[in-house]
This record gives C-alpha cells, structure tokens and sequence, in this order.
C-alpha cells in the first residue's frame, strides 16, 4: 500500500496573501508530493512498505543507513502537520485551556509568539519552528532539515516551515516577517489545543 499525498485542508489559496496561491502550488504540489513519491520508492518491497509513517520515521531516526528514508518520512509527516497548523482567517482568539498553558509556560501569549519567531529566523539553513509540549511544559523548539519532535520524545502541537521554499516567493529573505505573518493570519489554534489534549 503506497504513501499518498494527503489532501490540503484547504484551497490552494486560502491563506493568500500571507502565503500566494504560487507559493502553495509549488509547495505542495511539488514539494510535498517529491517526499511522498521518493518515500514510496525507497520502501518498495521492503518491510517498511507496510509500516505507519511515525513507525518508519522512530525506527529510521539515527541509522546513517536509513538516513534517506528518515529525511522523506519525516518530510511527509513535517508537512501534512504544517498544512493543518494553518486555517484560512487563522490567528485570533485561543482556547482557554491552550491559553492558560501558554501564559503559565511563557509568561504570555506574546512571550510564547516571540520565541517562536526566535526559534524559527535563529534555524541555521532549513528547517522547522515548533511549539511542543515536553515533561509537562509548552517550549518552543527548532529542528533542521527533516528533524521532528517525534524522534526527540516531545509532542508537536504547531509547525511553521522555514525551509526557503516556504517563503521566498512572497518574502525573499524576510523569514522573521513570514513567521510573525503565520502566527498572526494563519496559526490553527484549535488544531495545537486538540494535540495537546490528545
Ligand atoms: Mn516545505
């Protein structure tokens, strides 16, 4: 049973013009479906063709034999989380109990908002902004290339992307304004409340 490319939860310009229908289109279209496709043919006829996607990804992660096969598992993993920590109209208000737990953890919603726009523009080269929930406490954490909280025990509650494919057709090289852009238009608050409660 192969690996598919899941479908956006949303039209390819929803989230215009915080990020452009082109930037999507490339995105997902071609980026997305690339890990998908070379996922596919790399467990081929091997055991992990009938493994979940979290399964190849833990049992992959650290084995520089499997390093190509982690890069792309985590990759359509990385993505798929990304496109539902955005909504068309995203940003606004929080549930509280999301809430609460941002106040307690970084002193306020704008402290939490801050450092992740740190994690996300101090990622050397590509990668990924997290906010996750570890030993009980929200933190924000960067990963670089396919790197994911999953292989370091912590549980991802939002994703932003900041590989420049992400954002260099609309930003060019302002990553810091794309990632303050998708807290404030497009960040799924409801899609973190419901991991953190999972
Ligand atoms: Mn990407």
């Amino acid at each position: 049973m192969a690996f598919e490319l899941p479908p956006l939860p949303y039209s390819r310009d929803a989230l215009a013009p915080a990020i452009s229908e082109k930037t999507m289109g490339f995105h997902y279209d071609k980026h997305h479906q690339a890990y998908v496709t070379n996922l596919n043919n790399l467990v081929k006829g091997k055991p992990e063709e009938s493994m979940k996607l979290e399964a190849i990804i833990t049992a992959a992660q650290g084995d520089p034999a499997k390093a190509g096969l982690f890069n792309n598992a985590g990759q359509v993993w990385n993505h798929t989380f990304f496109w539902n920590s955005m909504k068309k109209g995203g940003g606004g208000s929080i549930p509280p109990e999301l809430e609460k737990r941002l106040v307690s953890d970084f002193g306020s919603v704008d402290g939490f908002k801050d450092e992740f726009v740190q994690a996300g523009t101090t990622q050397f080269g590509s990668g990924w902004a997290w906010l996750v929930e570890e030993g009980g406490r929200l933190k924000t954490v960067k990963t670089a290339n396919a790197d994911l909280p999953l292989a370091h025990g912590q549980k991802a509650l939002l994703t932003c992307d900041v590989w420049e494919h992400a954002y260099y057709l609309d930003y060019q090289n302002r990553r810091p304004d794309f990632l303050k852009a998708f807290l404030a238009e497009l960040v799924n608050w409801d899609f973190a409340a419901k991991n953190l409660a999972g």
